[in-house]
């Protein structure tokens, strides 16, 4: 690489957390940790502390559109991490300008402290629209259960039935994790169509830390750009997203 060039781009859209401990400031702080640039496309900016959310302020769709084709008009983008998203609007919009490369959805839908951060009618345009435009859906065990209750009838029970019933609905494949589970380990599920499940077991990272799912599906998103296999992609997004978190 000579000095002139930069380093291939991952696209991050999400919200802004005002205390930087979720949401496009971590993701960026990931995607500069494993060598790539990072361009963002702000969906929503919040005020927020650990224990609550003061305020939410969606961006327009038309600017969301336009920071995502200046994004792709800077260079090419190799791999795109999805965050936050806020509502149907803007989840109508991120589908239809998507460019054409790996795509990893962190399915935002609540902040850790509590507060919706995706309403209802942005669940079902996220299912409709932005599931079968996916590589990589990464939910936690909750999300994995509130994105199967379709029509308010009963989420499938087990983790392999989510799966399958979001892959059915259009994604590549789903790294159910396993971070809000019980036990001293937590283990993280990638099921990809026809090829059993793979698990990725790790120590469970102490109390319930702000940012590590958007650290994971961040690295995921860099080791897709590189080029790496999901299953690849995923070990060392762990890997990575372990050291980081027990070293603090
Ligand atoms: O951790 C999920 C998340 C993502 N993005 C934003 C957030 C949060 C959680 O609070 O605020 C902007």
């Amino acid at each position: 690489m000579t000095a002139m060039s930069s380093p291939a781009a991952v696209l991050l859209i999400g919200g802004i957390d005002s205390g930087g401990g979720a949401g496009l400031l971590r993701d960026a702080e990931t995607v500069r940790e494993h060598g790539f640039t990072a361009r963002v496309a702000v969906t929503a900016v919040t005020a927020q502390t650990d224990r609550a959310v003061s305020a939410i302020h969606p961006v327009p769709v038309e600017t969301l559109v336009a920071q995502i084709k200046a994004a792709c008009r800077s260079g090419p983008v190799a791999a795109v991490k999805i965050g936050m998203l806020g509502n149907a609007g803007i989840v109508r919009a991120v589908a239809a300008h998507l460019p054409k490369v790996p795509v990893v959805l962190d399915p935002v839908l609540a902040s850790s402290s509590g507060t919706p951060l995706l309403d209802e009618d942005g669940i079902a345009v996220l299912l409709a629209d932005l599931l079968p435009k996916t590589t990589l859906l990464t939910p936690n065990l909750v999300e994995a259960v509130r994105l199967t209750q379709s029509g308010g009838g009963p989420a499938p029970a087990r983790p392999a039935g989510q799966a399958a019933r979001l892959i059915a609905g259009g994604a590549r494949a789903v790294l159910i994790k396993g971070g809000h589970g019980t036990g001293d380990l937590a283990r993280d599920l990638l099921f990809q169509p026809a090829a059993p499940s793979i698990a990725f077991v790790g120590p469970r990272i102490a109390g319930r830390r702000r940012g590590t799912g958007c650290t994971l599906a961040s690295a995921i998103a860099c080791g897709l750009a590189a080029g790496r296999t999901l299953e690849d992609a995923c070990r060392q997004a762990k890997e990575k997203m372990q050291a980081l978190f027990e070293g603090r």
